[in-house]
């Protein structure tokens, strides 16, 4: 089983992450993670705080010579910022409160954190709640995307609209046009055109205090058909999908393939006809489903879609109440981000790739990479004799 464990306060002295259930022999690279890291930082729409951080992981486990070793991977994120923390997010010694935030920020885990946990502030909730650990997850991401590129596997995400401005539908960007087009944007938008437009929605965000939300998808070729199971609740890859990519915060919504569109339609319009293929197999004469049938991946491209809401700090506050007076007070205000829907894309991406390589090791389940290709190798050998192409 393939899992993965994080800790870290916004503004604390490191993120960590530990991975655990890598199969031995899998080749990773430092400078892969740390490329991955970069991108989630060089979306549009940041405040200050990401001229603050350089994030680099400092690899501490489970590695030797650029190899897995089958044993946990262990990982730090140092950040920069905790050198002006030192005081308020000391881990030990006197109580400092300079900063404590009182005013709960609407559409926040402030108020909620706060009840939960007791807390009188919400420092302590910002602190985790914050979407720097979304650091981790990215770290986490580049892994499972090194066992993904060593079978074949292919995934990318890219920005679809950020606010009111949308990428045309008729644009559907395979992963490796995404990677050529979206990769050296900083909206991640593989059409410049639309990318201007989203740079100027986020700059008159800015300019009167509020935040912008969006839309990133993440597309799949290559994918191995059969991952995830109808067998069970809990196995159904269209319902881990969701969670990884909800488990993003202020994510509200995800569907795959045509989602909400297809409950507007009659079934006729929805399902993808299935029709022999030219060199023997079948092939589908549409997509709509995403990829995702049943609760397994069935070979198509895969198509996950993910809403996010606008970050809730605004330059120009909502009413909220003070929770030192009960009065009604201004919610606080701190620096913060206009939009990060370019950067939730990258971590879109690392969460769906993680979901892929878990469910891969689900139903292969070896523990060295030389068994894996093998059961892979077998695997799709067995779907093109049967006929059953598009076999990944
Ligand atoms: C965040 C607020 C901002 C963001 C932060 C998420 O940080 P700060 O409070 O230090 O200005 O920059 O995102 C990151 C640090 C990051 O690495 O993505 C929040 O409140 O969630």
């Amino acid at each position: 089983m393939l899992r993965f464990l994080t800790a870290g306060e916004s503004h604390g002295p490191a993120l960590t992450l530990i991975v655990e259930g890598l199969p031995a022999g899998l080749a990773v690279e430092e400078e892969a993670v740390n490329a991955a890291l970069a991108r989630r930082q060089a979306g549009y729409g940041r405040g200050g705080r990401m001229l603050i951080e350089k994030d680099r992981a400092q690899f501490t486990a489970g590695v030797r010579f650029g190899k897995t070793l089958g044993t946990p991977v262990g990982l730090t994120i140092p950040n920069r910022d905790w050198a002006n923390w030192l005081d308020d997010m000391a881990l030990f010694g006197p109580e400092r409160h300079g900063r404590d935030l009182t005013r709960p920020r609407p559409g926040h885990a402030d108020l909620a954190g706060m009840c939960k946990y007791a807390f009188a502030d919400a420092r302590p909730v910002l602190e985790r709640a914050s979407a720097r650990n979304t650091a981790t997850q990215v770290a986490a991401g580049a892994l499972a995307s090194a066992l993904l590129d060593a079978l074949g596997l292919e995934a990318a995400a890219h920005v679809r609209a950020v606010g009111e401005v949308k990428l045309p539908d008729a644009i559907r960007p395979s992963p490796a046009e995404i990677k050529e087009r979206a990769g050296g944007s900083d909206f991640f938008c593989v059409c410049e055109k639309t990318a201007a437009k989203m740079r100027a929605a986020v700059d008159a965000a800015k300019a009167s205090g509020d935040s912008l939300g969006g839309l990133v998808e993440v597309v799949g070729d290559k994918i191995i058909p059969g991952l995830g199971s109808y067998a069970h609740w809990d196995r159904r890859i269209d319902g881990l999908l969701a969670q990884a990519v909800m488990s993003i915060p202020a994510f509200k919504a995800v569907e795959i393939g045509d989602g909400q569109r297809a409950a507007e339609m009659p079934g006729s319009l929805v399902h993808d006809e299935v029709l022999p293929a030219a060199g023997g197999g079948v092939r589908r004469a549409s997509n709509r489903a995403g990829g995702v049938e049943g609760g397994m991946t069935n070979g198509e491209r895969l198509i996950v879609r993910g809403y996010m809401k606008p970050i809730p700090t605004l330059t120009t506050p909502l009413r909220t109440v003070d929770v030192l007076t009960g009065e009604a007070a201004a919610a606080a205000s701190e620096r913060s981000d206009t939009c990060a829907v370019p950067a939730a894309a990258a971590v879109a991406e690392a969460m769906v790739k993680w979901v892929l390589a878990a469910a891969v090791l689900e139903k292969f389940s070896a523990d060295n990479m030389g068994d894996l290709n093998a059961a892979v190798k077998l695997y799709r050998e067995r779907l093109k004799k049967g006929g059953c192409a598009p076999c990944g």
